[in-house]
């Protein structure tokens, strides 16, 4: 039985159509900057959100409306689920999910019986996946709920619970790997603190870098060859996460010799949380060659938390585009790590916003790859630091020159050459005129 019989397959319409359960940007297949719009965005369904979301928030309970549930937190119910999620998956035409292992299957008594469940619900998802085509992304374990986390996972006080949750990761990785997952994201959960008084900061540092290396060890024994993501995130649920932004995660990651085994998780929401644009944490994750992938939202900057809402901004979606189509995403993917508002709790309200959210972003891409292919921008940056095409500058940059040089080119000339306007209101101008058309 179908759980949206009121929809089938969304297709391309093009940017004249007013249905708004087809697409106007977003055409799988149309080749742009050299590769099919499907294999630039690679755009992801989350599990949690649009399958596990309830719409509670601290004020009042749930507010969703999913007549599949049959509202009991059994393995039955679960793969149900799984079956109505893949049916939204092939409407969507969306060609990956991605899934933490308690959203995907109820937790147990006790561990075994928790992987017990998560393997019965595994076997559907299987199966689903090879009649569709559907693949995963990533997977990853939740180590955030449930109260035995409450002091942390792999940075906890409580030698046991961080036994718990290696167990926890070991099992999730293999039926990330089981699945042909392309990635496994450990996103922080609590891993951070509320109090420094109660906190050792060190040590918990420590103890997340041999986290890390254990998986690492452990994905080369069961010979799991999908890329590590870290998510950064400043804050939320603590006050201070360690993963707490791009520079952050990479500082630790070579602090802890795991540079070669991991990069980057990008999300717009948390960037802004850590007082950056997206396009920022996206550039210097980049430039340091730990771009992995994204997950696509956008907060509100009149609400101070990760709202996780679906990004319908042009102006944003093609700031991100232009990052990625310089860096490159796969094996990553532009995954929607987003929500419906709780006021939108109708089945349908989950197909106007992710064919929104990947219009935005397809329309993003062809921007962005306009901008780039004519130089738009790119003219008057090299413009910019042309003065270090110089003998000068190629000196310094191959690292000849010594400051005793460089005192001895500018003393004889008395003051340095004059500046250059940074046309920064041009160089928007020209975004929006891209934008125009
Ligand atoms: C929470 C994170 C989370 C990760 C997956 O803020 O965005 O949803 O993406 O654990
Ligand atoms: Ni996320
Ligand atoms: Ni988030």
């Amino acid at each position: 039985m179908s759980a949206f019989p009121e929809v089938s397959k969304i297709k391309y319409e093009g940017p004249k159509s007013d249905n708004p359960l087809a697409f106007r940007w977003y055409n799988p297949d149309e080749v742009v900057a050299g590769k099919t719009m499907k294999d630039h965005l690679r755009f992801t369904v989350v599990y949690w959100h649009t399958f596990r979301g309830s719409g509670s928030d601290p004020f009042g309970g749930g507010t969703m409306h999913r007549p599949w549930e049959d509202g009991t937190d059994s393995v039955q119910n679960a793969c149900n689920r799984a079956r109505v999620a893949f049916e939204f998956f092939e409407k969507l035409d969306a060609p990956f999910y991605a899934f933490h292992d308690r959203d995907v299957a109820p937790e147990g008594a006790t561990l075994a019986e928790s992987n017990a469940n998560l393997d019965a619900v595994a076997k559907v998802l299987k199966e689903e996946q090879q009649r569709t085509g559907v693949k995963l992304l990533w997977g990853t374990a939740n180590m955030f709920s449930n109260p035995r986390f409450m002091h942390g996972a792999a940075t906890t006080c409580n030698v046991e619970v961080y036994a718990y949750a290696a167990a926890q990761v070991k099992k999730a990785m293999e039926v990330t790997k089981e699945l042909g997952g392309e990635n496994y994201v450990f996103w922080g959960g609590r891993e951070g603190y509320q109090c420094l008084y109660n906190t050792d900061m060190k040590r918990e540092l420590d103890h997340l870098g041999r986290f890390f290396h254990m998986a690492v060890d452990y994905a080369k024994e069961i010979g799991f060859k999908g890329q590590f993501l870290i998510e950064p995130k400043p804050k939320e649920p603590t006050k201070h996460q360690y993963d707490s932004d791009a520079a952050a995660c990479l500082n630790f990651l070579r602090t802890y010799g795991l540079t070669d085994y991991f990069k980057l998780n990008i999300e717009t929401n948390h960037a802004t949380l850590a007082g950056h644009e997206m396009m920022h944490e996206l550039e210097y994750a980049g430039m340091q060659g730990a771009l992995g992938s994204i997950d696509a939202n956008t907060g509100d900057l009149l609400l101070g938390w990760d709202t996780d809402q679906f990004a319908t901004n042009y102006y944003l979606t093609t700031q991100i585009m232009l990052v990625l189509l310089k860096y490159g995403l796969s094996p990553g993917g532009v995954n929607f790590d987003a929500k419906v508002r709780r006021e939108s709790f109708e089945p349908i309200d989950l197909f106007y916003a992710h064919i929104g959210s990947m219009d935005a972003f397809a329309r993003g891409l062809k921007v962005a790859a306009s901008i780039i292919e004519d130089g738009a921008l790119s003219s008057l940056l090299s413009k910019r630091y042309s003065s270090w095409d110089s003998e000068l500058g190629r000196n310094i940059e191959s690292g000849k020159s010594s400051f005793r040089d460089l005192e001895a080119f500018i003393m004889p000339k008395g003051e340095a050459a004059r500046n250059q306007s940074g046309r920064q209101e041009l160089l928007e101008n020209i975004v929006n005129r891209y934008l125009d058309r």
